[in-house]
């Protein structure tokens, strides 16, 4: 009896003991699942978990041109999807001048860095003979998915300088899908059935670029902390630049300025 009760309680010690192990084990394995999971996009091949963040205002200083009606007349199908006039995107501010439309990103400080592309497609939709969004970024080699919400053929044509040309004509509420395996800043993009058609496609060769909002903001999150060129690039407005540095677990802010180029 008294034999088998030091066994008992012996059990019942290394029981005791082992349980705090295999539990700190197991929080180790899930943890370790998580991190995976919870961090930047998996494009991001070599980040840290100290990341940083850069934040701001890409602004208009000047006097913006005049919007001008879109005349869909050549296709009642688009001009009858939409009640109001359409105007044209090219230059498209709030009233304390944050700039729509403007693509902001890392344009030096990233080193020979690799970045995969990311497995979901951007979407670009053809919609009331408009292309949304207006102004796209993406990453070479990610899926570009290319919709036509319309009831009218669209021939998407990007027209780019460093990529493969292509142009794709598209029956009513169909979608195709292409990729551009270079860097390019922007491409742009129009239909060959209606020449009021136009946008951008911007290709980075990394993650870490994002288009302003209709407040002109940015968020550019997930950056291995250093010292970076962000620059802004906008259609009509040419680019802007600024050099900061940022540390780890730091957001700093970044407001950069466009004005009209002369002659424009
Ligand atoms: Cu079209």
């Amino acid at each position: 009896m008294t034999t088998k009760t030091t066994k008992a309680t012996k059990t019942t010690k290394i029981t005791k003991r082992l349980i705090p192990i295999l539990a700190l084990t197991a929080l180790i394995c899930i943890s370790g699942l998580k991190a995976v999971k919870a961090g930047p996009p998996a494009s991001v091949s070599n980040t840290t978990a100290s990341t940083a963040t850069l934040r701001g205002v890409v602004k208009f200083v000047g006097t913006a041109p005049k919007s001008s009606t879109v005349n869909m007349a050549a296709d009642q199908s688009c001009a009858k999807q939409h009640r109001a006039p359409v105007l044209t995107q090219d230059v498209v501010t709030d009233a304390n001048g944050g700039l729509q439309n403007a693509i902001v990103f890392i344009s030096d400080g990233l080193g020979n860095q690799t970045f995969d592309p990311p497995s979901q497609p951007v979407v670009l939709t053809q919609k009331g003979c408009m292309y949304q969004p207006h102004v796209l970024a993406m990453q070479a080699n990610q899926k570009l998915e290319v919709v036509n919400d319309d009831p009218t053929s669209h021939n998407i044509h990007p027209i780019p300088a460093n990529n493969r040309e292509w142009n794709k004509s598209e029956p009513p509420n169909s979608k195709t899908e292409e990729t551009f395996s270079r860097a390019e800043i922007a491409i742009p993009v129009k239909c060959n059935i209606h020449p009021w058609m136009h946008g951008y496609v911007a290709v980075f060769k990394h993650p870490y670029f994002a288009v302003t909002g209709k407040d002109g903001s940015f968020d550019l999150s997930s950056l291995p902390p250093g010292t970076y060129t962000v620059e802004a690039w906008h259609e009509k407005l040419g680019t802007s630049t600024q050099t900061i540095t940022v540390g780890a677990n730091e957001t700093k802010a970044v407001n950069l300025v466009l004005k009209p180029r002369s002659g424009s």
